[in-house]
């Protein structure tokens, strides 16, 4: 039996798209939010590879979803180069900064990563025995300019603003960032699928503040290295790439990268990306997040529209970013029953 997501991975039109969701697992569920609060913090179970896995397992135990995502964040990789990192509650992570020679220098080589994370790679391993046979696992990485902006700036920022700053004011250190962040990249994920993971997904929550020039440098350069240093080492591996808010700039991405699917914010219209970025090979994504919050006649309608936007061609159904933390639970089987009927 051929699991579905590998299916459309692999360019296949299937009847009915399989269907999974970013940040499935997360805090809209009450199992995760009792496991959440076993672990003490945020932190810790990212760390706790039971727990982790347990965090992983609960939507697909659930809602049966097709494909499972690694239990993990983006800012653990600047963690095992070094970096300071930390959650401060109802505000979102808090890292050291880097902002010069000196700091870039300090941090750890990418070869480095691996003695903290470790029990990343155990989750996956314990995720890679438990799953039904039918769900695919995917594992996953920050793209280097979405980890590069939390690692200048120190936290999230609504406009990159620091992490543009470095890169105007001195080039070659903010280069050698991407770099380094690139080459730990493939060493993260080629570590995660040699514990089990089937599929790769990267990341690139913030693509859309880059322009331009800074959109091939800084988006598509680091993302075509890593994509085709991964394939080197594991033939075959399926890759999604995420360059969330890219706009026009879906355009090509999948040929320009080598990824073999792109994964779509609901900034796009379905009807506009399945002329123009569809046609190059699997598309996932799209459905705006807010829908499972209000729910109703729109939820089913709007879902229905982008499943069949995407039917003449190969599709995962996902939503446009992060499921949040008010949505509804019963709203997602809504969604579900509405894709599959
Ligand atoms: O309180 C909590 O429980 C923490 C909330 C939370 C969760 C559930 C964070 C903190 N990270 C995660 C898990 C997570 N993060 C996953 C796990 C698997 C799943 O999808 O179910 C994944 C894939 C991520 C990826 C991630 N982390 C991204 C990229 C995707 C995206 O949403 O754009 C980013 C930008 C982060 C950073 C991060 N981690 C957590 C928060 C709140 C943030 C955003 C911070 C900010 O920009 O302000």
């Amino acid at each position: 039996m051929t699991k579905t997501i590998l299916s459309a991975l692999a360019g296949q039109t299937l009847p009915v798209p399989p269907i999974w969701m970013m940040r499935q697992a997360g805090r809209y569920l009450p199992e995760y939010r009792a496991t959440r609060e076993k672990a003490g913090d945020f932190l810790t179970l990212c760390y706790t590879p039971e727990l982790a896995a347990e965090v992983t397992l609960q939507p697909i135990r659930r809602y049966g979803f097709d494909a499972a995502i690694l239990f993990a964040d983006i800012l653990l990789l600047p963690q095992a180069l070094g970096a300071d990192l930390w959650f401060v509650t109802g505000e979102g992570p808090r890292l050291s900064t880097i902002t010069t020679a000196a700091g870039l220098a300090a941090l750890k080589p990418a070869d480095a990563i691996d003695e903290t994370l470790a029990p990343v790679y155990e989750t996956v391993r314990i995720l890679a025995r438990a799953l039904p046979r039918e769900t695919t696992l995917i594992g996953f990485a920050g793209a280097p300019w979405t980890v590069a902006t939390y690692m200048v700036a120190g936290r999230g920022t609504p406009d990159q603003g620091p992490a543009h700053a470095l890169k105007a004011a001195d080039r070659a250190t903010f280069q050698g960032l991407i770099d380094l962040l690139t080459e730990a990249t493939v060493g993260y994920l080629s570590a995660q699928v040699a514990a089990g993971a089937e599929v790769v997904k990267l990341f690139d929550s913030w693509a859309g503040s880059l322009r331009g020039q800074d959109f091939d440098d800084f988006a598509m350069a680091p993302a075509k290295r890593i994509i085709a240093e991964l394939k080197a080492r594991h033939p075959g591996l399926p890759v999604i790439a995420f360059p969330r808010e890219a706009g026009a700039r879906y355009t090509g991405f999948a040929r320009a990268t080598g990824a073999d699917c792109v994964a779509l914010d609901n900034s796009v219209s379905a009807e506009w990306a399945a002329a123009n970025v569809q046609k190059d090979g699997c598309v996932q994504g799209n459905l705006d997040p807010a829908l499972l919050v209000a729910g109703g006649e729109r939820l089913v309608s709007e879902t229905r529209r982008v499943v069949r936007a995407f039917s003449g061609g190969p599709h995962i159904f996902n939503l446009g970013h992060g499921i949040t933390p008010d949505a509804d639970p019963d709203n997602v089987q809504r969604m579900i029953d509405a894709v599959r009927e």
